[in-house]
């Protein structure tokens, strides 16, 4: 349950947050598929609550295990985890089963169910007041009991010691598992005993045929451990793979500018950091962007030089199964994905001919930088970094074996040294600045010598990496 089910030459997961499921089939066939990515994470695909003027944050509140929301049906959630396994992308499916939706009395879910909440009343799955636990607040984070007993933020708390809760659960990700899902994000696994949660992954069948016979589905589990609590992440590592918010914070930091890059030189376990097969690991989520744990710390697209910083050395550094944010613009917290006023219907990334987007997509995964630091990752997977270099401040460098080379500039002022890049003799592409194309360089060119060094000049706040697979 640790193993992402990436094709071969594959990695990274790209979180389309609140993309719609035809959108996310096109997406596979035409862009992540050509370009190397390992998979996609969408959004909730359960029933949900219709929350007053649409916010992101409905999605996190369950009606019932039906297969539709503002992203789709199950017909089009089928097609689109056919179509992207057929063009070797992966699928991972956001699982809320921690609670179901809060309310004031009635609730309308996005499939036409509706729930009673003052009864705990879900009559579409079904859930009743049997099926939760007593109702209490979370307020006290160093008492584990009511972390995962109470109710976070308000909403009703399931029992998933009780066999029937375990049982529509199981069910539910089963069905999943048929249409070919290659694993699951738990949502809000720090607010589920690790017990339970070990006794339903261990009822999951096997992934389907698009997989390795006995191929076990993959799991990555939240577990927000940024340390001083009483849920520690190491109590999950065991069942799956854990979402690193220490990684989050920490990249963000130093680049930012709050801890000087050299000290990445012993980036990892030594950060206090999980080891790396169970270590999901972002720059930022759909929650941290916003507010969540971290804080204003976070880097995301809104600071872009150093948002391509991070987000380049968390794909230059082998550590990890990393997940790009995909996001869609926003000016205040709880706002919602673009939506056509009147239907509520959400509105479709459009793409322009350079290969971004627009119509409120922000798309960071078509980034040139980010797309470019995919394929500099499947490059020169299974290399050891070798030769870091630093300048005893903020300016780094290193090899991945002879096959990659990259460098960071997070200093004032340009950089222009001359570098052992550990690649043989040729010209190379910078995949930060540009691609190839053909037999020429869309942006900065690189040549290196017979001794493998290069002069190279790296602009302040930015990034130049270079790969055997980019050689003109
Ligand atoms: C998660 N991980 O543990 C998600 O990553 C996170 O996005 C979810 O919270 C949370 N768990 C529950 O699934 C989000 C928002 C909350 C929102 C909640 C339910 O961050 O702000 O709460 O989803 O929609 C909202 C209101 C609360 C209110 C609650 C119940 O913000 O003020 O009490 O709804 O009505
Ligand atoms: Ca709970």
């Amino acid at each position: 349950q640790h193993n992402p089910h990436f094709f071969p030459n594959r990695t990274g997961i790209v979180h389309l947050f609140e993309w719609k499921f035809k959108d996310i089939a096109r997406e596979c066939e035409t862009y992540l598929s050509p370009n190397g990515f390992g998979g996609v994470q969408v959004s909730p695909i359960n029933e949900n609550a219709i929350v007053f003027k649409r916010p992101w944050f409905e999605r996190y509140q369950p009606i019932s295990y039906r297969i539709i929301t503002r992203s789709g049906d199950e017909n089009d959630f089928r097609n689109m985890v056919t179509k992207c396994n057929t063009v070797g992308v992966r699928v991972y499916v956001d699982i809320v089963v921690n609670h179901m939706a809060a309310g004031n009395g009635q609730v309308n879910g996005t499939g036409g169910g509706t729930a009673f909440i003052p009864d705990k009343s879900y009559p579409n799955v079904p859930y009743n007041e049997t099926h939760f636990h007593e109702t209490c607040a979370i307020n006290d984070y160093n008492n584990a009991v009511e972390v995962r007993n109470c109710e976070l933020v308000g909403l009703p708390d399931l029992d998933q010691s009780l066999e029937y809760v375990r049982a529509r659960i199981v069910n539910f990700m089963n069905k999943l598992i048929d249409f070919g899902v290659a694993g699951f994000r738990m949502d809000a696994a720090k607010h589920m005993w690790p017990n339970d949660l070990s006794v339903i992954y261990n009822r999951l069948n096997n992934l389907s045929n698009y997989f390795a016979t006995g191929s076990r589905p993959f799991i990555y589990q939240e577990v927000i451990d940024l340390g001083g609590e009483a849920v520690k992440k190491t109590e999950y590592i065991s069942l799956g793979a854990v979402t690193e918010f220490k990684f989050s914070l920490e990249i963000s930091r130093a680049f930012r500018g709050h801890n000087e890059l050299k000290w990445l030189k012993s980036w990892g376990v030594k950060w206090g950091l999980l080891p790396s097969k169970y270590s999901l690991v972002f720059v930022d989520n759909h929650d941290n962007q916003r507010n969540g744990a971290g804080g204003s710390e976070i880097l995301t697209y809104k600071f872009p030089k150093m948002y391509v910083m991070a987000v380049a050395f968390m794909l230059a550094h082998p550590y990890g199964t990393p997940r790009i944010m995909s996001s869609f613009f926003f000016d205040f917290i709880d706002q919602g994905p673009p939506a056509n006023v009147s239907t509520e219907e959400i509105i479709s990334p459009k793409i322009l001919s350079n290969g971004t987007c627009t119509n409120g997509w922000v798309c960071e995964h078509r980034w040139t930088e980010i797309v470019g630091m995919i394929g500099f990752r499947n490059r020169v997977r299974g290399e050891a970094i070798a030769n870091w270099w630093d300048n005893d401040n903020n300016a780094i460098a290193f090899c991945r074996g002879n096959k990659g080379f990259v460098v960071f500039n997070n200093e004032p002022d340009d950089l222009q040294l001359t570098f052992n890049t550990c690649l043989s003799r040729g010209n190379y592409c910078d995949v930060i600045s540009g691609r190839k194309s053909g037999n020429i360089c869309t942006g900065q060119q690189i040549s290196v010598n017979e001794k493998g060094k290069s002069v190279i000049r790296i602009k302040a706040q930015s990034v130049v990496a270079v790969h055997s697979g980019a050689k003109i």
